[in-house]
């Protein structure tokens, strides 16, 4: 097990990785966008180099907005609340409409508010048409729920809290899915013993298998074989060993679009990748290449490079994200506060469900 120091700047690095890959990838996202090329994105990393304290940070969008309300609830309640959890969503997005969410999930927090809350649950399950989302909403906001469930060292308490997190805005079985991935790839990489460069990138992907695929056969079915995820985590076993590293390409086949089966994987796919060199991202840090690499995939930019910055953060640590990154990304302190809050509860004695509501 890691020591205390290591755990707690990797419990913030988990958060502000997100932070940082939201407020970077965020000047790119752009739906019809195949790819970034490193040129632009250089363009802001420079921007950002030439920012003195006191000029504007570069803001942050719905996921880290959502984010912020994930983890301050977890760490309020010291458990799930779903009341409290589906309010915080809810005020957060009267507050500051214009954080760029999703078109559908606004009809979700209005719904709730003019319901006053009545059954939290309900007017996710009502888009559209009853199927409900499928975007990466849930699974964008998700590494809070990581952080949480470290102490219990169950996937059943952590997939248990992801699954209620998520359909407080999005009911689809794929929109839940991809949450408990992402939040899987965090705990994964917040689990892992050694020199991060040691990481087994194939076992990785093998252990994420191990847990979606039994939940994507129990949601699906007897009769059909649908396993969405999985196939995708079995194309990026063969991409890894070939070191695929093209972005357009891989966007192309994992996806890079707001919906969370086109935009998790490719998300995961980034932090594996970039544990290694990428040609033509001229990038030495790992968790930076990781995050820019994301980016380079295109569409949903702030959304993927903000989930691989969790994931990457997890494994790296604080001192492995740039000083400037951190300074002039908005709310960066906020989440050390959080991510410090989270580690407190991480640190307490074991014992409780985790749940409550
Ligand atoms: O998932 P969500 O919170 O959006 C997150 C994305 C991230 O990229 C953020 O950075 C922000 O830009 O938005 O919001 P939703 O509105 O639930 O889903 C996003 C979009 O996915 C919707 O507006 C739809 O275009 C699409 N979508 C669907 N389309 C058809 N049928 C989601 N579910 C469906 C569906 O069932
Ligand atoms: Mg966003
Ligand atoms: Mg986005």
């Amino acid at each position: 097990m890691a020591d205390s120091a290591t755990m707690l700047s990797r419990f913030r690095a988990t958060l502000v990785g997100a932070v940082v890959g939201d407020c970077i990838g965020a000047n790119f996202e752009d739906r019809w966008l195949p790819f970034v090329p490193w040129n632009d994105i250089k363009k802001v990393l420079q921007h950002m180099e030439s920012l003195s304290p006191g000029d504007d940070e570069l803001p942050f969008t719905d996921d880290t907005a959502m984010t912020r309300s994930v983890a301050s609830s977890l760490t309020e309640h010291g458990a799930f609340h779903s009341r409290d959890m589906a309010e915080r969503f809810t005020s957060e997005y009267f507050r500051e409409p214009g954080r760029g969410y999703g078109r559908a999930v606004t009809v979700v927090f209005k719904k709730l508010k003019e319901s006053n809350f009545s059954d939290v649950y309900k007017p996710a399950s009502e888009q559209f048409n009853g199927s409900g989302s499928y975007g990466n909403g849930g699974a964008m906001r998700i590494s809070p729920v990581a952080l949480f469930a470290k102490k219990y060292n169950s996937f059943e308490v952590l997939k248990d809290v992801c699954e209620k997190t998520t359909k407080l805005t999005h009911s689809n079985k794929n929109g839940i899915l991809g949450a408990v991935l992402q939040a899987s790839a965090v705990d994964l990489a917040l689990s892992n013993q050694g020199p991060p460069a040691d990481l087994n990138v194939d076992h990785f992907v093998d252990k994420l298998i191990a847990r979606i695929q039994p939940l994507e056969n129990e949601a699906t079915e007897k009769s059909e074989t649908m396993q969405p995820y999985t196939d995708k985590l079995l194309k990026m076993k063969e991409f890894l060993k070939t070191g695929k590293s093209n972005s357009e390409q891989i966007a192309e086949d994992l996806g890079n679009d707001v919906s969370a089966l086109d935009s998790v994987p490719t998300a995961i796919y980034s932090f594996l990748r970039a544990q290694e060199s990428i040609e033509g991202l001229p990038v030495k840090v790992p968790f930076e290449r990781a995050v820019l690499y994301a980016i380079t995939m295109g569409g949903d930019t702030d959304t993927i490079a903000s989930m691989t910055g969790a994931i990457a953060g997890a494994l790296y640590g604080l001192e492995n994200i740039p000083t400037t990154w951190q300074i002039f990304c908005e709310g960066v302190p906020d989440a050390i506060k959080q991510a410090d809050e989270l580690f407190k509860l991480y640190k307490k004695a074991e014992g409780q469900s985790g749940s409550t509501a």
